[in-house]
């Protein structure tokens, strides 16, 4: 791998971005080793942590390779980050994202594609896609939008306003802020936490609701009731929900209760 880092905590692999010279600038390679890293991770861990390795997270699409490419080229690049964002989003695991520095652009578009992004108090978001005179091409114009809605990325894209980890967490563009260098850590811990979980309930809770998402409520629901069903009749259910009724499993705790 020549722009990741892999590793593994655990039954988390991590995935570090891993070009700190080019702010972690994604190329045409960079993706396709995401693509690669991502598929290993599925065969041999439960969840999984991207996080990146230098000064920032991620400053979006390498601008200088792009600047080569003809339009339909262009097309065929954002499609394949399409490609490799959904398998990320729709996958067969949970994947969450440990922001520092510069998530931008593209590096916005990626986290946007984990599940659980954790900031810590270094990070800062934009969208300059139209101060260098393009567009999203990374699924940021559904899955931004989708995650602090049209109106908000509309002023960074138009205005270039950049926003910090407080106002992100508010936008509900991150779940976690954290104190400067513990994003990373706190990743991890929230994916061990996803790995200890049903896989079948984790593929579910990734790929069932954002289709609901996209249906109407009545189609929703009836989906929801298949996939409930489905989920509760497996084997690991009956294991786990027995566990629990022989006092043999975990209780719900309070916020911030240990044990
Ligand atoms: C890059 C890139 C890049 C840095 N492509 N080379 N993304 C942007 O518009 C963000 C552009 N980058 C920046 O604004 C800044 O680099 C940062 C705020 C992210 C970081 O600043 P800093 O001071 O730590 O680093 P730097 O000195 O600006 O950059 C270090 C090197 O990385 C430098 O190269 P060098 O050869 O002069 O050392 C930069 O040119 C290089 N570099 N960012 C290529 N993005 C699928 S569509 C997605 C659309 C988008 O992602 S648009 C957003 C693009």
């Amino acid at each position: 791998m020549n722009y990741l880092k892999v590793e593994r905590r655990g039954d988390v692999a991590v995935v570090g971005l891993n070009r700190p010279d080019k702010r972690n600038a994604i190329s045409d390679a960079f993706v396709e080793e995401l693509a690669l890293a991502v598929n290993e991770a599925e065969q041999t861990a439960k969840a999984g942590v991207i996080h990146g390795i230098g000064p920032h997270f991620c400053a979006g699409l390498d601008l200088a390779e792009h600047v080569k490419k003809t339009p339909f080229e262009g097309v065929h690049g954002s499609r394949r980050w399409h490609e490799v964002f959904a398998k990320i989003e729709r996958g067969k695991m949970p994947w969450v994202s440990a922001l520092h520095g510069a998530v931008v652009g593209g590096g916005l578009e990626l986290a946007a594609s984990t599940h659980v992004r954790v900031a810590d108090e270094t990070a800062f978001f934009a969208l300059p896609e139209g101060q260098r005179g393009i567009f999203v091409g990374g699924g940021g114009s559904v899955r931004a939008a989708r995650l602090m809605g049209v109106a908000r990325m509309t002023d960074m894209m138009l205005t270039g306003r950049s926003v910090d980890a407080r106002t992100a967490e508010q936008w509900n563009l991150v779940q976690y802020v954290v104190k400067e260098g513990c994003a990373l850590d706190k990743a991890v811990e929230l994916a061990a936490a996803a790995a200890g979980n049903a896989e079948i309930s984790n593929y579910a809770i990734i790929n069932a609701l954002p289709r609901i998402q996209d249906m109407g409520s009545d189609e929703g629901l009836f989906f929801e009731s298949f996939i409930a069903s489905f989920t509760a009749t497996s084997p690991e259910a009956e294991a786990r929900l027995n566990a629990f009724l022989a006092k043999k499993a975990g209780k719900v705790k309070r916020p911030g209760e240990s044990g």
